[in-house]
């Protein structure tokens, strides 16, 4: 299957993870035979028999009565592709400062109260203007979630999305967060209007199709461990585009492998998700290198802040 897919890498890998945990969640499906078969077939593999995919053509129509997917019923799928875990998308812009949404439901930004993760008080005047769009758990929501707002290109000067893993707020304060940092990449606007939402779309794959930990892809890494990743954010600034991933820990100076972790997720960021190469220099006029900055330093406001440059 991946070696006939068109889908950029991030892209490929989200549908990939979401179809193997649909399918965990229903063995009787014959999609991955199906798609074992189409493998096999591909690598010229003698074993299959001619009879063979006529047999799971049977079974798929027997299944189709009970198993709806988005790929055989767009309109009234019973079976959603589940993520690793849940989502939760924030904006903010000029348009939402200071101002107190009234709680209805056809409200896009609901005031609905900051979710009581550990460091959520201290940061309550910095989320005062952050509003919550949509939690969303399936491939399925988020796809209908992306083609229904608007994109970074079209976003007002000084706008942000933010995309973080459930229960973590976009904030420094939280208890995810506090001991981590950003990878971030500044683009100026003329030359990357067409490029954007592109880029960001990759960025927000690779986040909920958690690939941009490259640690929990190797074959000693515990079951369960979680990526280092907690979300992604774009913004708008009257100039610039900026793409930032969050971590959860930030190199100190004696930590080796989380430094080795983190310089992984830049990397795979640059060349894996914005598709740049790996010697490419990228700073000039309002650009900056993908570049790295514990929250902490960013609080100190370029007080001697170490940057890690991948
Ligand atoms: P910013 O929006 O991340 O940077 O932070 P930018 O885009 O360089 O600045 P802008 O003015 O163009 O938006 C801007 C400021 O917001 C910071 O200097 C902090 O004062 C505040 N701030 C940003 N973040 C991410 C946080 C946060 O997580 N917690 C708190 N308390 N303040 C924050």
């Amino acid at each position: 299957m991946a070696s006939s897919s068109s889908l950029p890498g991030p892209a490929l890998h989200a549908s990939q993870a979401a179809i193997k945990a649909a399918m965990a969640e229903h063995p009787e499906s014959t999609m991955l035979k199906e798609s074992e078969t189409a493998e096999k077939q591909q690598n010229g593999d003698s074993t299959i028999e001619p009879g063979e995919i006529q047999e799971l053509e049977v079974d798929m129509q027997a299944q189709a009565e009970t198993i709806r997917t988005v790929f055989s019923d767009p309109k009234t799928f019973n079976v959603k592709h589940p993520l690793y875990s849940p989502w939760t998308l924030w904006f903010d812009s000029p348009a939402t400062k200071g101002r107190n949404l009234p709680q209805t439901p056809s409200t896009a930004f609901p005031q609905t109260p900051l979710p009581q993760t550990p460091g959520a008080a201290a940061a309550m005047g910095w989320m005062e203007d952050i509003k919550r769009v949509i939690q969303f758990d399936s491939v399925e929501e988020f796809w209908g979630l992306y083609h229904n707002i608007v994109p970074p290109s079209q976003l007002p000067q000084k706008a942000n999305y933010y995309l973080f893993k459930d229960n973590i707020i976009p904030a420094w304060e939280d208890e995810a967060n506090k001991n981590g940092g950003k990878w971030s990449i500044q683009l100026p606007k003329d030359k990357n209007r067409n490029n954007v939402d592109k880029m960001w779309l990759y960025t927000m794959l690779a986040a909920i199709g958690e690939t941009f930990d490259p640690y929990l892809a190797k074959p000693d890494t515990p079951p369960g461990t979680p990526s280092l990743v907690t979300g992604v954010i774009v913004s708008t600034r009257p100039q610039f585009y900026r793409l930032s991933i969050w971590t959860r820990l930030a190199p100190g100076a004696e930590e080796d492998s989380i430094r080795e972790r983190v310089e992984a997720i830049g990397k795979h960021f640059k060349m894996g998700v914005l598709g740049y190469s790996d010697s490419q220099k990228l700073a000039g006029p309002l650009a900056t290198e993908v570049e790295f900055l514990s929250h902490k330093d960013s609080e100190k406001k370029g007080k001697q802040a170490k940057k890690i440059i991948v």
